[in-house]
């Protein structure tokens, strides 16, 4: 039944859209659900909420709610059979930004031999699965999220050998191997757009352009990276959609053709043997009929406008189910999507076992602390981390599987968000491995997660390449000094994610790298056996997520083992996980009957440290 003006609150929170929305909303203004659940709230007409609400939420965005929630008629299946054991909800997967993981070569840019080089290291570190951003040919507008030949590798990186090499090397350690597909565009470089500009009907039909004249521009929606997401084009007398760098041009879904080559290039890697692939923003590869224009208030809320009227589209789930369908499925291969701006529902709609979309997705709500963004400067609340990980754990459901990260190439490192405080940030980063290794999901590390990397002292733009952050200071300096742009850049920009890591910084006559080193070497030995405690653990892996304590600065959780689809006894350790949020001592939970698994010593058993964090294992 279509929602309207007309329906009632609890009407538009029952459906998953609208479950969805609302929580963001909620969790925007720091209010829980149980605000839209009351029955007095819950009767209110959406006109009526509309009319109390004039003053901040114009009645638009109510109808650009209702519009986003009617175009989803199905709900999550719920989870019935005992959770199924596969080889990535075991695994601990490790994200490598190619470009600055390891140069090999000393050009200064990472390259596929450094990786290589590197396995030993990552395989004593006991990761399971690598997951390579783009090792594509790209001219580099994006860090080789513009691709401009599928079937080629980056020179900077090496040679196809190179890779063929580092994908048996990968094999013989037991280790998989998962690419990046970045299939909603291409660069405008690649032979596809290079032929659609010449107007071949076959290829401009791949990408989506509008006629029209230099001042008629196609809609209102805006870049990812800041300016129009329109490009003109005075050969042909058109525009071109790009919702990201102006080199990046989205590829026109609807286009059977399209879709027949992401599968072919898909089926063509994974013949080659790599494993799965973690795939691009792939929940925007649906767009509106039409384009609509995005709706100016909600443009101004999420920072993106338009971004409604494709980031959860109307044929998504027909896309997905056909490329697994025909590409994944018949090579058993792992699929992990990036949906920025998906809710829990969308993550279920597009990630339950019985949808056959995709194994897992990378949703970002957890990275911000409601009411801030990524560019400015503000110290991240770990309550909040706490409170979306009980949502999460508890609501999620056994057919679907969490991924547990805090870093990626596109955000600065969690730690220096958390505080700038140096003294805290060891305590830190060993809370934040504590809960990514004893929660229930999947871990993503981020490549030096493991060396205890902070965020980076740049001290102009000139040190920053990435062409988000640049596209954002051009536009803030329209506004705005120089500095202040700066520093707003400073805080969020994704280039605290790609300096080079620090493999071996001659550390001769410089004490203070010398602590560092041994800091980041003792981090290392303690992501190593945390890695192994879960490895080793069917509890940690699988078992079931109780909340002991979420008082604010504290969390303590417990893991039970349970029965699974290969294991019909639930025999393994309970585990008690006791966290220190906040920057001052507090009372530790006392873990009667337990022995203590990490760390090796305590200080005070009573006394839990500044964001200390405790595993105990229940003695049987
Ligand atoms: O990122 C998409 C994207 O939306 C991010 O830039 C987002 O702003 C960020 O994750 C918020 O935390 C993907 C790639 O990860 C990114 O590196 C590319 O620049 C982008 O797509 C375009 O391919
Ligand atoms: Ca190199």
């Amino acid at each position: 039944m279509k929602l309207t003006l007309n329906s009632k609150i609890k009407e538009l929170y029952s459906r998953p859209i609208g479950r969805d929305l609302c929580d963001k909303l909620l969790m925007q203004i720091g209010k829980s659900s149980s605000f839209l659940t009351n029955p007095i709230v819950g009767n209110i007409r959406l006109k009526t909420a509309a009319k109390l609400s004039a003053k901040f939420i114009d009645v638009s965005v109510f109808q650009a709610i209702i519009n986003l929630v009617n175009s989803e008629n199905e709900y999550p299946p719920q989870s019935e059979s005992p959770i199924e054991e596969t080889w990535w909800k075991d695994a601990v997967f490790y994200q490598i930004y190619p470009r600055s993981f390891y140069d090999s070569n000393g050009d200064g840019i990472g390259d596929l031999k450094g990786i290589t080089a590197k396995l030993d290291y990552l395989k004593e570190l006991g990761v399971d699965c690598l997951w390579l951003s783009p090792v594509y040919d790209s001219p580099n507008d994006d860090n080789g999220y513009d691709i401009r030949d599928y079937r080629k590798i980056m020179t900077e990186f090496g040679t196809m050998e190179d890779f063929d090499e580092l994908l048996y090397e990968v094999h013989k350690r037991n280790m998989r191997l998962i690419m990046d597909l970045v299939v909603n565009h291409t660069s405008d470089e690649h032979e596809w757009f290079k032929k659609a500009l010449d107007i071949d009907p076959k290829y401009h039909d791949y990408y989506i352009f509008r006629k029209g004249s230099k001042d008629n521009i196609p809609n209102n929606w805006r870049s990812f990276f800041a300016g129009e997401a329109w490009n003109y084009y005075d050969e042909t007398g058109e525009w071109g959609l790009h919702l990201f760098s102006k080199k990046q041009m989205d590829l026109n879904w609807e286009n059977e053709e399209v879709r027949l080559e992401v599968r072919d290039l898909v089926n063509w890697w994974l013949d080659k043997g790599v494993d799965g692939f973690r795939m691009d923003v792939i929940n925007v590869i649906s767009k509106n009929d039409g384009l609509p224009d995005g709706n100016e208030v909600i443009g101004e809320m999420v920072g993106i406008r338009g971004i409604e009227q494709y980031f959860y589209g109307p044929r998504l789930h027909e896309y997905l189910r056909e490329l697994r369908e025909k590409a994944f499925e018949p090579h058993k291969a792992f699929s992990v999507g990036e949906t920025p701006g998906f809710g829990m529902e969308m993550a279920k709609l597009t990630t339950a076992k019985e949808r056959g979309e995709l194994d897992m997705i990378f949703s970002f709500d957890h990275l911000e602390t409601p009411g801030h963004t990524r560019m400015e400067d503000y110290e991240y609340d770990l309550n909040y981390l706490r409170d979306y990980m009980i949502k999460w754990m508890t609501e999620y459901g056994d057919n679907c599987r969490m991924s547990l990260f805090y870093n990626n190439h596109d955000n600065p490192r969690m730690v220096s968000k958390i505080t700038k405080n140096k003294e805290h940030h060891f305590a830190i980063q060993k809370l934040l491995a504590v809960m990514q290794f004893t929660l229930k999901g999947t871990p993503f590390i981020f490549q030096g997660d493991e060396m205890g990397l902070v965020n980076y002292d740049f001290e102009s733009m000139d040190q920053i390449e990435d062409v988000e952050s640049k596209g954002f200071y051009n536009e803030y300096t329209e506004k705005m000094g120089r500095a202040e742009a700066f520093n707003i850049i400073l805080a969020g920009t994704r280039e605290h994610a790609r300096i080079l890591l620090p493999w071996n910084e001659n550390t001769n006559n410089r004490p203070e790298l010398v602590r560092q080193q041994k800091a980041n070497d003792e981090l290392f030995g303690i992501y190593r056996f945390l890695i192994k405690l879960r490895r080793e653990s069917h509890t940690l892996k699988y078992g079931s997520f109780k909340v002991l304590n979420s008082k604010k600065g504290r969390f303590v959780f417990q893991r039970n083992d349970i029965v699974t689809n290969d294991c019909n006894k639930a025999n393994d350790y309970t585990y008690l996980v006791d966290c220190n949020l906040e920057p001052i001592a507090k009372k530790a939970y006392k873990a009667k009957g337990y022995e203590l698994v990490f760390p090796k010593v305590l200080k005070n058993e009573a006394v839990l440290e500044p964001f200390e964090a405790r595993v105990w294992k229940k003695i049987q």
